[in-house]
């Protein structure tokens, strides 16, 4: 990907501190991996070479945003820090109100507790887990109505994050507009492979939702990412600066929540904020419950100074073209040597499509899995599954979900690794990916009841 009249991007930073890393034996690693019930989230980080588990609260802090922290407030009302993170939130994403939380999660428990009933659908384009699990706890139901290329993995659609309108006509028309408390749209959509939205699309979405009384709730965890691939795929935005694409995104929705852990540079922080006065009460109110007072909801002072001063640079185009072409070099390499990825490659990870790079496994054999384990005994890299033991189980059937999709992500932490470290990742996937007829499944041997991804363990079959 190439920007008109932009050079080829490096890394527009350089490095002041660095944390040295540790290689081990494979011996040791299948030590490791065995102990671990060969989940990636139970190693150990220690024991990890390079660790590309996840894109979230694992970014580099820049010196701008260390300073930032010694100017903490630590004052239990009032902070200093929180007014001006406010004031960036207003600045960068445009909305009236702002409450802090202590990451996405919690934002994403506040907005279903206050706006879900008993009953309600709550449509999105494609489900996460924890913004899934918050609203059925809260006791509404998730409806997908993501485009159908999104669960393809070889569609090169340039919005697979795109709402399909006639899917959410239809459940409008189905369960009727007052079942409907708001449309939650990720901008990028992280289990779909970080595919953008389109600021068409956004907006058709924004006037399909408005007719019928129906709010927009926006996940701008990864939205700088989304504006960056508006800038570059879709044409009227080209000559548009990310900060002006990120605010107009925004401004088609009423309510955001937010996983500051991502776009925002920092390793700890959330918010959610909003244009909705009686949403805002309400979650001004709730947030003293379950974070703490509206004016640090679970951070400390520092964190939110880090968060305010991580806004200034997640907009700057020569860092997220970095950032993307990063996670776009790797995913070339892998797709110039015939691994089977998502395409087209998205924001933050390179997702393998283990169906395809493990043709022998079922389903039920877990093969994201099982190349997520296969990948740290060869190199000791770290990747995600997101397939079926991510999907969990029909909370009324009881049955696994099946997800059509079954991938092994490779999330590139912003400004930790560089192309030298991607290089090796991408010769570790070859090497998996030429001895793979030997891999055999894995058996769940335990399995939590909530979000089971993070802990469940496996065998391996033999
Ligand atoms: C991640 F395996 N993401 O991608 P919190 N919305 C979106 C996210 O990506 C997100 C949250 C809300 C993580 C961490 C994680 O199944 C998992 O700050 C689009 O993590 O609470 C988080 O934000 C929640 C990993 C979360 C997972 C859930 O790695």
């Amino acid at each position: 990907m190439s920007l008109p009249n932009h050079r080829s991007w490096a890394e527009p930073f350089k490095i002041k501190v660095v944390e040295l890393l540790k290689q081990t034996t494979r011996e040791y690693r299948e030590k490791a991996a065995r102990e671990a019930g060969y989940n990636t989230f139970l190693l150990k980080s220690k024991d990890v070479y390079i660790d590309l588990l996840t894109d979230s609260g694992t970014a580099a802090m820049s010196d701008y945003q260390w300073a930032g922290m010694m100017l903490g407030d630590e004052a239990y009302a009032g902070s200093e820090n929180f007014y001006h993170l406010e004031s960036q939130m207003r600045k960068y994403y445009g909305y009236k109100y702002l409450v802090p939380t202590h990451q996405g999660r919690g934002a994403e428990h506040l907005i279903s507790r206050v706006m879900i009933k008993p009953g309600d659908f709550i449509p999105g384009n494609m489900y996460f887990t924890t913004t899934r699990l918050h609203q059925e706890l809260a006791g509404g139901s998730f409806v997908d109505v993501i485009i159908d290329e999104a669960h393809e993995p070889e569609s090169t659609h340039p919005f697979k994050g795109n709402v399909d309108l006639q899917k959410l006509e239809d459940l409008i028309r189905e369960v009727g507009a007052m079942k409907i408390p708001y449309i939650s749209v990720a901008a990028t959509v992280n289990m779909a492979g970080g595919q953008p939205i389109s600021m068409e699309n956004l907006k058709q979405v924004r006037e399909l939702s408005s007719k019928h009384g129906i709010k927009v709730v926006l996940d701008a965890a990864r939205a700088v990412e989304n504006a960056y691939f508006i800038k570059v795929r879709e044409k009227c935005f080209q000559d548009r600066s990310i900060a002006s694409i990120l605010k107009e995104m925004c401004s088609y929705t009423d309510t955001c929540s937010m996983s500051a852990k991502k776009d925002l540079l920092v390793n700890i922080g959330g918010f959610l904020a909003t244009n909705d006065e009686d949403v805002f009460e309400e979650v001004r109110n709730l947030v003293v419950v379950y974070e703490g007072l509206h004016t640090y909801g679970g951070l400390a002072g520092r964190d939110m100074e880090a968060m305010a001063r991580g806004m200034d640079e997640m907009v700057d185009l020569d860092h997220i073209h970095a950032r993307v072409g990063q996670v776009e070099y790797v995913g070339s390499r892998l797709l110039n040597e015939g691994i089977p990825i998502v395409v087209p490659i998205g924001g933050h990870a390179v997702f393998l499509n283990a169906k395809k790079f493990l043709p022998n496994l079922k389903q039920l054999e877990f093969p994201a899995q099982t190349l997520a384990a296969e990948l740290y005994l060869e190199s000791g890299i770290r990747g995600m599954e997101r397939g079926i033991v991510s999907a969990g189980r029909d909370p009324e059937t009881g049955d696994h979900k099946r997800p059509k999709l079954e991938l092994t992500r490779l999330t590139i932490p912003r400004r930790v690794y560089t192309q030298a470290h991607m290089d090796v990742v991408a010769e570790s996937v070859l090497a998996v990916h030429e001895r793979r007829e030997k891999a055999s499944g894995l058996r769940m041997t335990y399995e939590p009841k909530y979000l089971r991804f993070f802990q469940a363990r496996f065998e391996k079959l033999t």
